[in-house]
């Protein structure tokens, strides 16, 4: 690997170390319209928590620009770098690499064996030797942008062997990783042909993050399955095991949302507007809201069996409840997904067809990314928010759902699967995802239930996403790997990114 420039920008301040976020997507998406490359922001659980967390703060974001095209990165990314507010450094992939690296190990073999979809799974021996290629190219990356003072957080599961990777470079960096789905279970995760290596390398970074303590559980048991004698020390949400004469840090830090934010912005004048424009459109019936990416994790089909099912069963709602389902595109080049989507509406095309009478139409489906404003109104609206994955590590649309109802009302149905479950179970109607009757029976349950039961359970769900935010959720991190505070890396005043640092592979 070469570089022709290395980062000019100091660490905020002597001895305080800088963060160098890395995730396999940069947070920006690039398109080609017309010849010309434009750059929208990224979306996605990720984008969102971590974005403002580098702001101002002096830090890098390490990613893959989503394209094996050729770009002029110095003229593309740097607008790009001052308008996120952090310096943005490109990973370049080739073709082969993003097939059988992305496509391939993370999204036909990670992706679903961590939601437990095994069968989904095809174990192509090639996908791996790519998987481990693209992260050494990935560590490369890092050792040249960053300094021994920087603190490397990795995110997610396409780059589960960095801190590895780094190490066989001869890099001595401090080094995090932060697991955003699920971790299986150990007859699950031991289909898996590379499990040795996949746990080998991810000890071999300073502290591992998961999501919820379920899945650091799951982990520490294939932990043991492999090594019978680990034993593990300390109490609470981070434990340490030491091996091989390391010592790994290991913690459940569940994922949130910068709820303040949320809370200003659907108050805000535009949202208050598309708010009563929506109500008056929707001429008295309720909204049932299911906001989602287009994949085989978030439960759609059952979704919408159990809305028919509540239909069927429950004449009354009908006209008095309408679906709102939006539907983000994702992975729509593969074939699986565009599967799930021709399945997706083949059946709102039976419901509708079933149950629409005039002047009211049963399931809106919207598949396209929306404004902000836009959501932010349809979360508003929204009666009733249906997130019912059959797996899932967090699931944030469910906690900017509750962030949104600022006047403590709105039903949250949320699947005993999703991360988000083990904190807001006291609030929410938990229901079994693959129960369709079960589901069916919670979405008439929250239609029919009393104004003041809803806006205790709802008061109940708001308490506690807004007590562990964002904020929260990095300040649990960096206190557990550095003994470190998000205010601990200052802000920078002023501070504008420099120049993007174009990099060779
Ligand atoms: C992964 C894990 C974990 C959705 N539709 C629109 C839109 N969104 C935004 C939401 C939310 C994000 O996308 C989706 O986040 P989720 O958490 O629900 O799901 P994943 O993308 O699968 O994220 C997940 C997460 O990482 C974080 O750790 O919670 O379990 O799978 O922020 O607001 N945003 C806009 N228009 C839309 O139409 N603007």
């Amino acid at each position: 690997m070469k570089s022709n420039r290395r980062s000019t920008h100091p660490a905020p301040e002597s001895g305080i170390a800088r963060l160098v976020a890395v995730s396999n997507r940069l947070p920006i998406a690039l398109r080609k319209v017309g010849g010309k490359w434009q750059i929208q922001p990224g979306g996605g659980g990720l984008v969102t928590a971590i974005s403002p967390v580098l702001r101002h703060r002096g830090g890098l974001w390490i990613g893959w620009s989503g394209t094996t095209e050729e770009v002029n990165w110095e003229t593309e990314l740097d607008g790009a770098s001052l308008s996120a507010g952090y310096t943005l450094v490109p990973v370049t992939l080739t073709h082969d690499e993003a097939e059988n690296f992305y496509l391939g190990f993370a999204n036909q073999i990670i992706w679903p064996l961590f939601h437990d979809l095994q069968t989904r799974c095809n174990f192509e021996p090639i996908f791996w030797r790519y998987y481990l290629q693209v992260n050494n190219k990935y560590a490369s990356v890092i050792a040249s942008h960053s300094q021994p003072s920087d603190f490397i957080w990795v995110h997610d599961y396409h780059l589960m062997t960095i801190a590895q990777s780094l190490r066989a470079l001869g890099i001595e960096r401090k080094t995090g990783f932060f697991l955003h789905i699920p971790f299986p279970p150990v007859d699950i995760f031991f289909r898996l042909p590379w499990r040795a290596q996949i746990l080998q390398a991810l000890l071999e970074f300073d502290i591992l993050g998961f999501q919820t303590l379920r899945d650091r559980r799951n982990f520490i048991q294939c932990l043991q399955y492999l090594s019978p004698s680990l034993k593990t020390s300390g109490h609470g949400a981070v434990l340490t095991v030491n091996i091989a004469g390391r010592s790994v840090r290991i913690g459940s830090f569940p994922i949130s949302i910068d709820f303040d934010e949320f809370a200003v912005h659907s108050a805000s004048r535009e949202v208050e507007s598309r708010v009563r424009w929506l109500k008056e459109s929707m001429l008295g019936s309720q909204i049932v809201l299911g906001v989602d990416r287009l994949d085989y994790t978030k439960g759609l089909p059952e979704r919408l069996n159990a809305f028919r099912l509540a239909l069927q069963n429950h004449p009354d709602i009908r006209r008095r409840l309408t679906f709102v389902q939006v539907v983000v595109p994702s992975r729509t080049d593969v074939l699986e997904y565009q599967a799930l989507k021709a399945e997706v509406e083949q059946l709102v095309g039976e419901i509708n067809g079933e149950f629409t009478t005039a002047g009211w139409v049963p399931i809106h489906y919207i598949f396209r990314n929306l404004q902000r404003d836009e959501l932010l109104a349809y979360y508003r609206t929204a009666q009733v928010a249906l997130v019912t994955p059959v797996k899932d590590g967090m699931n944030l649309v469910a906690k900017e759902y509750c962030a949104c109802h600022l006047d403590d009302d709105g039903v949250l149905i949320l699947s005993e699967f999703a991360g988000a479950a083990a904190e807001l179970q006291r609030g929410a109607l938990l229901v079994n995802p693959y129960d369709v009757e079960g589901v069916a029976q919670a979405i008439y349950k929250a239609f029919s239930l009393s104004a003041d039961e809803k806006r205790a359970r709802m008061r109940r769900l708001r308490d506690s996403i807004k007590k562990r935010d964002i904020y929260y959720w990095v300040d649990s991190y960096l206190k557990a790997a550095l003994s470190k505070k998000l205010h601990d890396f200052p802000m920078v005043e002023d501070y504008v990114p420099p120049i993007l640092l174009r990099t060779e592979i």
